[in-house]
C-alpha cells in the first residue's frame, strides 16, 4: 500500500456519499462516525478509501491498530488459525492460544508477582469483570473513578464513565455504588502537585465513601476519551500507596494508554506503578477484537469456577492475531517508535503553539499526544475550533480525532508504523487548517 498522501476525488467521494446513503437507510442513527468515507484498506499509516483516495491515518481505530491494520504477521496467524478452526470456545474445549496469551500477559504486565488473566471481547467487557473480581476478592461493594473517566458503554461502564452526552444521556438508570473523585488536571487545576490532587481525591473518598466500602479504584493512566489528561507526577502513586494501604483494589484501565502506545508496554511504568489488575483492549490483537484482565493471583482466583467467561472471550483468531502483534512489538522496537513519534509530534506541536495562543496544552506520552484548543482571551475551551479544524484535516486526507469532556481536545494516536514522512506531511496540513 502506497505510504503517501494522495486524494483523486473529492472528500467523500461519490463511492463513499453512495455508501453513506445506504448507511443512513440501514444502520442505526445512534452509530455515528468521525469521518464520511468508508474504507477499502489499510496499512503502515494511511487508510485508502472506496474512492481510491489514500488519507494518513492519525486514529488507528481509536488506537486499536498500533501494529497496522494489515500487518504480515498478523494476517498469516489468523489465516493459519483460521484455517484449523474458528472457535470451540474455550470453556467447552480449550485451546493453546489463550493460554499462550494469558502466559504473554502476564510477563509483559507490570510487576514480579505470580500473575493471572482472563480474556474477553472488549474493553467495557474487561472492565466490568475487573470490578467483578475486585467485589468478590474484598467482599466490599464500592467503586472509585474520576472526573473526566472514561471505561465504556455497558450499564456499570457508563456509570463509570463522566461525560453524558454522548455516552450516557437518556440510557439510565445507572448501576450503583460508583463514586467520582476528582482528577489531576495540570492544565487546568492551577498547577496543583501530583501529591496534592492525590489528597484531594483520597478526602473525598474518605469522607463520601470510606475505603472500608471501597472494592475497587479504577483510573486510566492518562485519560484518553476524557482529553489525554496526564495527571501530575506523584498522582498515580499516592493513590495506588492508599489503595495498597486500605486494601483497595487498584485497577489500572490501560485499554487506551497500553500495549506500547505510551512508549512503554504500559502507561503505569512510567511512574512504577504495579497495578493490582491491569485491564487491557485495543492494541493488544492487531484489530480484532479481544480484551483482557490481568492481576494479582490472589485477587483473580478469588472468583469461583464458572464465575468468568462468555462465549467468545479469548476467541482462536483473535488469540493468534495477539501473539502475532506482541512478536511485531517486540520484532521492530515499536516501544520505542512510539517513544520518537512522541518527540516528533510534540515538537511540530509546539512550533505551532509558539504565536498561537488557542493551542492552550499539549500532552501525552509516545504516540498518544493530544493539544486542548482554547479561546485565545478567556483560555475557554473551544470545541467549535476543535471541531473546524478536524473537518479542515479531514477534507485534506488526514484523520484526526477529537476527544475531551468539552470536545475542544485534537487528538494523535498514529499506528506506531507510520512514516516520519507521512507525521510531517499530516502536520503541515494541521497546520494550515489552523490557519484557517
Ligand atoms: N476504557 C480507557 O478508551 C474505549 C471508545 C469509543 P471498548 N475507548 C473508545 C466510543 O465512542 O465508543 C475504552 C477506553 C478506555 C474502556 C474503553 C471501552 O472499550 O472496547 O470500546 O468497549
Amino acid at each position: 500500500m502506497e505510504q503517501r498522501r494522495r486524494l483523486v476525488t473529492a472528500i467523500p467521494g461519490p463511492r463513499s456519499q453512495e455508501l453513506m446513503a445506504r448507511k443512513k437507510a440501514a444502520v442505526a442513527f445512534g452509530v455515528g462516525t468521525t469521518m464520511p468515507v468508508f474504507a477499502a484498506g489499510a496499512g503502515g499509516g494511511v487508510v485508502v478509501d472506496v474512492d481510491g483516495n489514500h488519507l494518513i491515518d492519525l486514529g488507528s481505530g481509536i488506537a486499536v491498530t498500533s501494529v497496522g491494520a494489515s500487518d504480515p504477521r498478523v494476517v498469516a496467524a489468523v489465516t493459519e488459525q483460521v484455517r484449523a478452526f474458528t472457535h470451540t470456545c474455550f470453556m467447552v474445549t480449550p485451546y493453546e492460544g489463550y493460554v499462550a496469551v494469558a502466559e504473554a500477559l502476564n510477563r509483559l504486565t507490570p510487576g514480579t508477582h505470580d500473575k493471572r488473566t482472563a480474556l474477553f471481547n472488549s474493553g467495557a467487557e474487561a472492565v466490568e469483570n475487573a470490578v467483578k473480581i475486585a467485589r468478590l476478592a474484598t467482599g466490599r461493594p464500592a467503586v472509585a473513578v474520576f472526573d473526566h473517566a472514561y471505561h465504556g458503554r455497558t450499564n456499570l461502564t457508563m456509570a463509570m464513565t463522566a461525560k453524558s452526552m454522548p455516552y450516557k444521556h437518556g440510557f439510565g438508570p445507572f448501576a450503583p455504588e460508583v463514586y467520582r473523585a476528582p482528577l489531576s488536571y495540570p492544565y487546568r487545576d492551577g498547577g496543583l502537585s501530583g501529591a496534592d490532587a492525590a489528597a484531594r481525591a483520597i478526602d473525598q473518598l474518605d469522607k463520601q465513601v470510606g475505603a472500608a466500602n471501597l472494592a475497587a479504584l479504577v483510573i486510566e493512566p492518562i485519560q484518553g476519551e476524557g482529553g489525554f489528561i496526564t495527571p501530575a507526577p506523584g498522582f498515580l502513586p499516592a493513590l495506588a500507596g492508599w489503595c495498597r494501604e486500605h486494601g483497595v483494589v487498584f485497577i489500572a484501565d490501560e485499554v487506551q494508554t497500553g500495549f506500547a502506545r505510551t512508549g512503554a508496554w504500559f502507561a503505569s511504568e512510567h511512574e512504577n506503578v504495579v497495578p493490582d489488575l491491569i485491564v487491557t483492549a485495543k492494541g493488544i490483537a492487531g484489530g480484532l477484537p479481544l480484551s483482557a484482565v490481568t492481576g494479582r493471583a490472589e485477587i483473580m482466583d478469588a472468583a469461583h469456577t464458572g464465575g468468568l467467561g462468555g462465549t467468545y472471550g479469548g476467541n482462536p483468531l483473535a488469540c493468534a492475531a495477539a501473539l502475532a502483534a506482541i512478536e511485531t512489538i517486540e520484532q521492530d522496537g515499536l516501544i520505542a517508535r512510539a517513544g520518537r513519534i512522541g518527540e516528533l509530534l510534540t515538537a511540530r506541536l509546539s512550533a505551532l503553539r509558539d504565536g498561537d495562543p488557542r493551542i492552550g496544552d499539549i500532552r501525552g506520552r509516545g504516540a498518544m499526544i493530544a493539544v486542548e484548543l482554547v479561546e485565545a482571551d478567556s483560555g475557554r475551551p473551544d470545541a467549535a475550533l476543535a471541531k473546524a479544524v478536524a473537518a479542515a484535516a479531514h477534507r485534506r486526507g488526514v484523520i484526526v480525532l477529537t476527544c475531551g469532556t468539552y470536545g475542544n481536545v485534537l487528538r494523535f494516536l498514529p499506528p506506531l508504523t507510520i512514516s516520519d514522512d507521512l507525521l510531517h506531511d499530516a502536520l503541515d496540513v494541521l497546520g494550515e487548517a489552523l490557519a484557517g
